[in-house]
Formats: C-alpha cells, structure tokens, sequence
C-alpha cells in the first residue's frame, strides 16, 4: 500500500522541512496544521492546510484543530473492510496513510522557571494524542496499513522503505506504533504526575511559586581529597571527593591538626555536627553521635556550651563528634578531653588547648573556618540515579512564627522554642527535641512515628537524670494527630513549636488549649533523611 496522503503536525520542528520535502517529492500529499503548515509554505511547499481539507477552523485558540471526522476517519478506517472504505466515500473523507506528530512540549514547559498552572494545561496536547493513538491503533496488516511517526528520527526509516519496496512494511508500522503508545503513556504519566502535586485551591492561583528549573544534565568537579581505610562497614571501600570549588565555612575547608586517619563516618557525623553549630550565634556546642545532635547548647562561653551539651546524654556523647563555634581554650580542651572523644571541630584553638590535646594523641583534632556557605544541592544516592535538591536551608526568626493557642509563649519560652527549632532542623525524621535555657534535654530522632520520638526523648532525658517538666518541644513536621501532642505535654513540655499544616491542625490546637500550653507554628517543615 502506497503513502498518498500525509499529515503533518509537530511542535519539535526538527527536520520536518526536509521530510516534508523528500514525502513531496514522492507524490504525497501533504495536509498540515497552523504552525507547521506556515512553516512548510515559507519553505515553498505546497501544503494544505487541515483547516481547509475538514471546511472547518481551528477554533479556541488552537484547542480544537484536528478534532475531526475527516481527519480521523481516514485515520481510522480498516484498510481491509471495504464496508469502513465504502463509508470514507460516502463522507467524502479521504484515507490519511501517514500520520507526524510530535506533541505539545508539556515536560519542558513544566521545567522551566516561572511556569504557571494556566502555562502548564494550556501545553497538555490532545488532538496530538488523539491522532497519534488512532494511526497507531490501525497499523494494520500485513496488507497495509497506517504509518505513525512521533520521533524526528525515524523519518529516515519511512523514507528508506519507501524507495526500497514502496511502501512501509508491517514490521516498522509495528514497532512505530508501540513507539506511540510508550510515548502517550508516559506523556499522560507527566500530566497525571504534576497535578497530583496541586491541591484543588490551585487552579486559580495563576501565580504559584515558580518551580527551579534544574538542569537537564549534570556535570560535577569534584577532586579526590582523601583516599579512606574504607567506607561506612569495612567491607565498603570509599574516598572523600571535594567540590571544586568549596564554599567557605562548609566542612570541605578542614584542616587537621592532629590525631588519626578520619574514617567515613567520621566526616559525615563532623558535617553533621558542623553544619547544626554554626548556625548559633552564641558560643554553642553540639555533640554528634549517629548523624544525630546529642547534645546541643549554648552559653557565655566554649567551655559552658559543653557542659550543658554533654549533660543531655552522657552515654550517647562517649566516643563523641564534639563541635564548637568558638575558639577552644585550655578550660574547654580539658573539659572535653576528660571524655573519650572521637572528632573534635572548632574555628581555632589557643595554643594551650593544642599543647593539652596534643597530650591525647588519638583525638583528630580539625578546625574548619566559620562561614555560611551553602553547598550548591543536596544530592541523596537512590538506585540508578541521584536525587537532587537546595539545601535545607531556612533559617526562622520569632516574627516568622504565629501563635496560635490562648496561652503566649514567655520571652524565655520563645527563645527555648527557636532553639528547640533549631536543633531539630539536624535530627533525623521523625525529630522531637525537648529543650530548656539554650540545653537539649531530650532527643528523639530517625523513628517512623513521632509518638515513638516523643516516647524516646522522654526516656533518654529520665536516662540521663534530667526533668522535662517546662521544657520547650520541638517537632519537625506537623502532627497527624492530636496523640503526639498528648506524649509531649505528657513528658513535661509547656511550649511547643511545629509547622502545621496538618488537615487535623484544629483537632491538635484545640489540644494544644485543653493543655494549657503555648503552641507556635513555623510554616515549614524540616524533614531529614
Ligand atoms: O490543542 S490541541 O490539543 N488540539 C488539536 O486539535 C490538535 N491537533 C494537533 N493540539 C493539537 N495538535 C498539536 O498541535 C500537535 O500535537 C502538535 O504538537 C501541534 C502542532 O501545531 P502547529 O502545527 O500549529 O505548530
């Protein structure tokens, strides 16, 4: 079966000139849409537009263009029922045998910076698919059939088996129309995919927060810094790559001093604690153990912001990642070094506190410049690819919170809830942080229900000897329910501060009242993996 009738329609313009052109020149009869068709008759093409083949226009805006029986009943049509071809003739609807679509670019235009809702659906294409689905679904026979091409690429294919036989044999209908089909399906997927997304407020909004538009590939510098006995277990090998650039004050910038080889886990449980102390203003210190804060505190000075840190969790801080935000003196390297002490992090140290650490020759002892550089993106390894994100990064001040219980947190009260924020933001999800004057008192970290957090954190705090009554709570995301509020204020807390943003926020506020205790509410969530 010969090609008589062809039509063209594609946004990707790729080497459709050319085609159109080759297909011309074989006798074929070309039909085409707006777009496609100005662009072949500037080429000196004679096209005819489907406008004028179906005597009927494209309407609202472009919507409606190929939404027609002249065009998909010759697409349709059962080349081998002469009852379906008596009907083309009795509708005067002429057979389309080849059928070049490409669709609207719905992917790309969602990608790109700036893209509004009405930008996102005005791109969903569905004459295209429509048009695509019938060629495709009538590829026919061996007899004959329909032709579908949906990838500049193959237009080579087509052409080739043209000059050779004549016309396209069943077996490129075939693999062209299963081509179609994988291609619609994962188009539709794309569409489901971003409206699952939107919430049913959504569609009015024609201004939602632009999306960032991330690359289409990425390429990364990155330098091998440190080669590593090995990696997380010591049947893992492993090497620590460093950007090209490292932003300053990050952990890249280390330097150390003294003490053994860094391990692994070492680096990562140093970032851990880093990144978590230097965003406190006063002289803080955070002890890490897991990838998780231990032990975070502050106060007038180095030495003071260790001992409250180390009270948290004594048995947790043995063998420590201890990180510190101010210069380490004499006092506090001695204080420190009364514990066995993995890692220890600082921007300097006094000269006395080197000779006195010195003294312990295992301790790796680094100090890191404070700064607040960002990496550029998070990146989380998963199967076959990486995913890709900004840093968490959101840093919350008072006036960012809302109070939304009777009782107002005290002055004290809101500086405990920040603090409490604060750490929480380097807990592992689920996080429940209990807090009091600039001191963790209880941490509950990496469990799948908050309620267990909660429970933990009660648990390590009785552990240690420490009293949560009027402490301030921390929950890195939202309760569900009302349930792992009660086990808050149960284990002592009088203030609590969490995002919101649950469908139960009133359920739990109403809670938060029957309690008596201050709730405050941030707008956004720290989960962290
Ligand atoms: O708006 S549509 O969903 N309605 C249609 O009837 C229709 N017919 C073809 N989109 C439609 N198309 C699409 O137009 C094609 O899939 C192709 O992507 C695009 C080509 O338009 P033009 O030739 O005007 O550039």
């Amino acid at each position: 079966m010969t090609i008589k009738t062809a039509l063209l329609s594609v946004s990707d313009k790729t080497g459709i000139v050319d085609f159109a052109r080759a297909l011309h020149s074989r006798g074929v009869k070309l039909l085409s849409t707006g777009g496609t068709a100005a662009l072949l008759k500037k080429e000196g093409l004679d096209v005819t537009e489907v406008a004028e083949h179906t005597q009927s226009p494209e309407i609202l805006d472009g919507r409606v263009k190929t939404l027609h029986p002249r065009i998909h009943g010759g697409l349709l049509a059962r080349r081998d029922s002469q009852a379906h071809l008596d009907t083309l003739q009795t509708h005067n609807i002429d057979p389309i045998d080849l059928l070049v679509v490409n669709l609207y670019p719905f992917r790309e235009t969602i990608a790109k910076a700036g893209c509004t809702f009405a930008d996102a659906v005005e791109n969903i294409d569905i004459g295209g698919p429509a048009m695509l689905r019938a060629a495709a679904k009538n590829h026919g026979t061996r007899e004959g059939g329909v032709t579908v091409v949906i990838d500049p690429s193959d237009y080579a294919a087509v052409l080739r088996e043209l000059d050779e036989q004549g016309s396209t044999s069943y077996g490129l209908r075939l693999s062209l129309a299963k081509k179609v089909y994988a291609h619609t399906a994962a188009y539709d997927g794309a569409i489901a995919n971003y409206l699952s997304a939107i919430t049913d407020a959504e569609p009015e909004q024609e201004n939602e927060p632009a999306r960032q538009s991330w690359p289409e590939s990425l390429t990364i510098q990155l330098r091998q810094h440190q080669a590593l006995r090995y990696g997380e277990n010591p049947h893992q090998s492993a090497a620590f790559y460093l950007d090209a650039s490292v932003p300053a004050g990050v952990l890249g910038n280390y330097v150390q001093l003294q003490g053994k080889e860094l391990s692994y886990n070492n680096i990562a449980d140093a970032d851990a604690a880093w990144e978590c102390v230097r965003t406190f203003a006063a002289p803080a210190c955070v002890i890490v153990k897991h990838a998780n804060p231990c032990g975070v505190a502050v106060a007038d000075d180095a030495a003071g912001s260790y001992r409250k840190a180390f009270k948290t969790d004594p048995t947790s801080a043995f063998g420590g990642i201890i990180a510190f935000n101010r210069i380490v003196d004499e006092a506090t390297a001695q204080a420190v070094s009364e514990q066995f002490v993995e890692v220890l992090l600082a921007p300097e140290y006094t000269p006395d506190a080197l000779v006195l650490l010195a003294g312990k020759k295992n301790v790796r002892v680094l100090t890191v410049a404070l700064g607040e550089g960002q990496n550029p993106f998070d990146v989380k390894r998963v199967g076959g690819g990486w995913l890709v994100q900004n840093p968490d990064h959101k840093p919350l001040a008072a006036s960012d919170c809302k109070v939304v219980t009777r009782k107002q947190p005290t002055a004290q009260q809101m500086d405990d809830l920040l603090f409490a924020w604060n750490v929480a933001q380097f807990v592992k999800s689920n996080a429940i942080v209990f807090c009091r004057e600039g001191m963790t008192y209880g941490v509950g970290a990496g469990q799948m229900s908050r309620i267990d957090s909660a429970r933990i954190a009660s648990i390590k705090a009785e552990n240690a000897g420490l009293s949560l009554q009027n402490t301030a709570a921390a929950s890195d995301a939202f309760f569900p329910f009302r349930d792992g509020l009660d086990v808050i204020v149960q284990a002592g807390a009088d203030c609590v501060i969490q995002p919101g943003g649950s469908m139960r926020d009133d359920e739990v506020i109403a809670a938060a009242d029957e309690h008596g205790i201050a709730m405050v509410l941030t707008g956004t969530r720290h989960f962290r993996h």
